[in-house]
């Protein structure tokens, strides 16, 4: 890829940037892409969140490309979600493409190769109006802005804010040795220790001046501490950083456990959330029904969950993922206008509707809603 140049605005006048929750109303948004995702090869960071089954592919397939059909079918829905959300209205972006199989490395460790660019949300993090590249967990995503740094370019040079969280070093010392996977019940072990701030960028979900960031084997102590003196040094008292504990046999990434879908609705998982932060006290809290999706899937990345992952437009509208029946049913009786798409062969690559998108402009202002 070529660097192209870039002509910032001396004095901006309203930043193209600005997201302070899950649901104003929605004018720009990045859908990733699955061009040229590869199979991320293994490495200690993925004995905490990734499963079982998956590990013998990763540990002799790394770098290789996706069963062609399985990545085609992902591909097709990915583009569906664009078309419904062009034709909802909203201006949709898409990254750079990037050769993710070469191999790269830092003087401590190798990488086989990059992932790829499916899922934006997890390694840029956007707070009012500015996105914060954050410090990822897995060595083969250190580079994984790569792709979305022409966007993030045009939106700096456009008046946003552009920042990195400290880049980490990713030494063995950060992975627990021989981790084994925490039983149910069993909350706090996670495959990450506090060596160095680290948090992927869905670990942490926004609802006005509260932020709550659930810790995982993608996000430690230290990343949580981190963001929450970033916050503070930049804005004083303006946010709320809420640390939250889930039980999670392979934690990784908020937003198909804990899910602040509107002002007063509060969308759970039903066994991992154990306790609701005594905040939510007047808001409506309910569980996500079993999901739906059929077992042949292979869900290289993620449990079955992923029909909490959903992708809200506005108050009311949201993209849930069609075939989730229990789901779809729920959300109409808790006043939302669900959008049915369908979405399980994306599932198969790291996520659903929130994964594989990256909000970037929504109207509305700051607020507080406890
Ligand atoms: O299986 O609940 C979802 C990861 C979404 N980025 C899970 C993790």
């Amino acid at each position: 890829m070529r660097p192209s140049p870039i002509r910032p605005e001396p004095t901006p006048a309203r930043s193209p940037v600005n997201i302070h929750n899950e649901w104003d109303p929605l004018e720009e948004i990045i859908v990733g892409s699955l061009e040229g995702m590869v199979i991320p090869p293994w490495e200690p960071g993925m004995a905490g969140p990734m499963y079982e089954p998956h590990f013998p592919l990763f540990k002799t397939q790394g770098g290789k490309p996706w069963p062609a059909e399985l990545a085609r079918k992902a591909e097709q829905e990915l583009e569906g979600l664009v078309r419904v959300l062009e034709a909802e209205g909203v201006k949709v972006r898409r990254p750079a493409p990037v050769d993710w199989s070469k191999a790269f490395s830092s003087p401590d460790w190798k990488s086989p190769s990059g992932l790829g660019a499916a899922n934006p949300r997890d390694s840029l993090l956007v707070i009012g109006n500015e996105i914060i590249e954050t410090p990822m967990a897995w060595r083969s995503r250190y580079f994984e802005t790569l792709a979305f740094k022409p966007l993030l370019k045009e939106y700096w040079a456009a008046g946003a804010g552009w920042v990195s969280a400290p880049r980490p070093q990713l030494h063995d010392e950060l992975y627990v040795k021989d981790f084994v996977q925490p039983k149910q019940g069993e909350l706090g072990r996670f495959v990450l220790t506090d060596h160095e701030p680290i948090f992927d960028a869905a670990d942490v979900i926004k609802c006005g001046r509260d932020i709550f960031v659930g810790l995982s084997s993608t996000c430690n102590h230290a990343g949580v501490e981190w963001l929450r003196r970033y916050l503070r040094d930049r804005h004083g008292d303006t946010y709320r950083v809420h640390e939250l504990l889930f039980d999670d046999q392979h934690p990784m990434h908020i937003d198909a456990t804990f899910y602040p879908l509107a002002p007063g609705k509060l969308l759970i998982h039903p066994q991992r959330v154990v306790k609701v932060p005594e905040i939510f006290k007047s808001w409506d809290v309910f569980q996500a029904p079993e999901p739906h999706i059929p077992d042949e899937h292979p869900l290289y990345f993620s449990s079955k969950w992923m029909n909490l992952n959903m992708l809200m437009l506005d108050e009311k509208r949201v993209i849930a993922t069609k075939g989730e029946e229990r789901t779809l049913e729920l959300l109409k009786k808790k006043g939302f206008e669900p959008i049915p798409i369908p979405f399980w062969n994306f599932n198969n690559f790291g996520g659903s509707f929130h994964c594989a998108t990256l909000d970037i402009r929504r109207q509305g202002s700051l607020q507080s809603y406890f």
